[in-house]
């Protein structure tokens, strides 16, 4: 990815915008969303808050994180209180569905290949109309994805069955649970929200599809209103809850999971597509241990085309989180040599919107933080209490439910980005111990946000006896590296005097990229990408989204990948902070200079932009 000067714009952006909520954040950013534009929405009384969204399955999104598989992680029974429901299936459980005990609850009518989208495939207008293209316009503003194509797609549309034949040829076991799926949403489109239900209904087992509960987060778009509700009363399963007041996803959840009847909880978004034989595979995993919580591999819809693959066994990928603890994916290499292609995997952390995970269990573990708002940091809290308190967070790879994936949230957002820090400040509090410090550095506005109170949710880590987040990096999440206190000779943002100390050291990487330029760019004082530190190793360490370090490439000082402590510091990334305030580069004996408006490595010399200041985050105190 090419630096531009959108993209600097961008790396304060995101900064402002709060670390936290790099989960939402693009590679693109479109013109009109620079700083000044958030700053023009997040007013006083604004609470518009038009984000883009990061997407993450971005198909040229080439940074993949790669991790290790821990050994051994099914079953490590953290926690000191035990889920004592006894499993539906056991090791004498023998009988077999049949296929058509498995017969979906509605059928499918068959797809006429020449329909737009069968078989999830994209579609696409040609040459269209003034007045189409106007439609097209409006759709996006109105959702933050191609309306007028999602609307020419049939809401049956079939995606064929893509499925790896492992997955194909299994049989499941008799009996399973059944299962409440449970869909929130927010002015969601009628053509995505009809077609996640269909997709249900259409492929979720009679017997094991107990009801399907759209909880209406007070939408305020009319045909979600009536229309729906008439609508809906065709589907016998279908019923809606309307939540009293905007609760966000959060609350509406948990108003759909108290109003559901089935063993199961499945939670879905509302711009979901599920393919054949999605829903069996997470039943029985917990069927057979009703503390696992079970992903479906999360596809991704394309938001313009509407076009959905299915991603084979051996590329399913985990999830992960930062320091700023945002989501993201990663590859795990070295998976156990005997993990067949249809066997779930474990991951560290889940995307949050969909799962399926025993009622009783999600009661036991403590639902969710009801104090939590609108969006964001639930699915890090869930996935670390999961972990800490006794469960196994896993993806099946047999399961193909397809998302949506926006670039920006088409909905309004009370309380702006602060909400967002809230939650995740919540996250850090209860279930990070020190490392919550990690989090704090890397955003720095969070600790003037207040967090509401945390008594109870710190009671019921107390109460499940739950393990310590040190034990989880160790044991689920050793790939994530804090450096210790001891190691950090400095840590914070550095001006160049050349530039009147006006210019930092900044990284322009959002996302965590390998192998960007570093770049100057104005000192904010609020870290993220500007964050750096010097280390007793002599590495020069950025980490905001992942841990990064600064290594020369010819003349460019580019962010890679750190070796240390899987290895030792390469002479490639030690560098030494010289009396006379240089960067000098230990392999090549050069400087780091700023240069215009990037960083180049040249001869060393006693220039002024060659002179780098350390500075504390202005919001780092306390
Ligand atoms: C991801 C998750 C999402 C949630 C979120 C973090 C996936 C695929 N998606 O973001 O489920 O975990 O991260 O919080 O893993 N909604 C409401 N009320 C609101 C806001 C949203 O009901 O105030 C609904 C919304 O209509 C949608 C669902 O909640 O159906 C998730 O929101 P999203 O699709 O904007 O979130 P997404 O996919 O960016
Ligand atoms: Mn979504």
């Amino acid at each position: 990815m090419r630096l531009t000067k959108r993209s600097r714009l961008k790396s304060v952006g995101l900064v402002l915008f709060g670390a936290t909520f790099y989960f939402v954040f693009l590679k693109r950013t479109p013109d009109k969303n620079t700083l000044l534009d958030f700053q023009r929405n997040v007013g006083d009384d604004n609470d518009v808050l038009q984000l883009d969204k990061k997407n993450l399955f971005d198909p040229d999104h080439e940074d993949e994180s790669v991790i290790n598989a821990p050994d051994a992680l099914q079953n490590v029974n953290a926690g000191k209180k035990v889920f004592n429901e006894a499993p539906m299936l056991n090791k004498y459980s023998h009988e077999f569905y049949t296929a058509s005990e498995l017969t979906p609850w509605r059928s499918k009518p068959l797809p006429s290949p020449s329909n737009p989208g069968e078989y999830g495939k994209g579609y696409k207008i040609d040459k269209p109309s003034e007045m189409e293209s106007q439609l097209i316009k409006e759709g996006w503003e109105r959702h933050a994805f191609n309306q007028h194509i999602c609307d020419k797609i049939s809401v049956h549309r079939y995606l064929g069955d893509k499925r790896d034949q492992e997955c194909k040829d299994r049989k499941w076991r008799k009996p399973l649970p059944t299962t409440s799926v449970i869909i929130v949403f927010h002015n969601e489109a009628w053509c995505t929200l009809l077609r996640t239900v269909y997709s249900v209904l259409e492929t979720s087992p009679k017997v094991l599809l107990k009801e399907v509960i759209l909880v209406d987060d007070s939408s305020t778009h009319e045909d979600l209103h009536e229309q729906l509700e008439e609508y809906v009363k065709q589907l016998d399963v279908v019923r809606i809850i309307r939540t009293p007041e905007r609760v966000g996803l959060i609350r509406a959840r948990l108003i759909g999971a108290e109003a559901s009847t089935g063993d199961v909880l499945t939670f879905l978004d509302a711009h979901c597509e599920c393919a054949t034989g999605w829903l069996e595979p997470l039943l029985e995993r917990i069927a057979e241990d009703p503390t696992r919580v079970v992903c479906p591999v999360i596809e991704v819809i394309d938001s313009d085309t509407f076009a959905m693959g299915i991603t084979s066994s051996r590329s399913v990928q985990v999830g992960i989180l930062g320091w700023s603890l945002g989501f993201n994916w990663a590859v795990q290499k070295n998976r156990p040599s005997n993990q067949a292609s249809d066997d779930a995997i474990s991951s560290p952390t889940m995307a949050g919107g969909l799962f399926s995970m025993s009622r009783s269990y999600f009661y036991f573990l403590g639902s969710y933080d009801d104090q939590m708002k609108v969006w964001g940091g639930e699915n890090i809290e869930m996935s670390l209490r999961i972990w800490m308190c006794g469960g196994t967070l896993e993806i099946h790879p047999c399961s193909h439910v397809g998302h949506v994936f926006r670039k920006r949230a088409p909905y309004t957002h009370p309380g702006g980005t602060d909400v967002i820090t809230r939650n995740n400040r919540r996250v850090a509090d209860v279930w990070m111990d020190e490392y919550s410090e990690q989090y704090y550095r890397r955003v720095p506005r969070a600790r003037k946000i207040d967090a509401g109170d945390l008594t109870e949710r710190k009671q019921l880590r107390e109460d499940l006896g739950c393990k310590s987040f040190a034990w989880y990096l160790k044991n689920i999440y050793p790939d994530l590296y804090a450096p210790p206190k001891d190691d950090i000779i400095m840590a914070g943002e550095w001006t160049n005097e050349g530039k009147s100390n006006q210019y930092c050291l900044d990284s322009a990487n959002p996302q965590g990229s390998i192998g960007l330029k570093t770049t100057l760019y104005v000192c904010h004082g609020m870290g993220g990408n500007q964050d750096y530190l010097l280390t007793r190793q002599g590495e020069i360490r950025h980490n905001f989204v992942k841990e990064l370090c600064l290594q020369p490439d010819g003349s460019s000082v580019l962010t890679k990948a750190c070796v240390y402590p899987q290895g030792q510091v390469p002479f490639s990334q030690m560098w030494e902070y010289t009396e006379n305030f240089q960067f000098l580069h230990v392999q090549t004996g050069h400087c780091m200079e700023a240069v215009d408006m990037t960083v180049l490595l040249k001869p060393c010399s006693s220039d002024a932009s060659q002179k780098w200041h350390h500075r504390e985050l202005k919001d780092s105190m306390r």
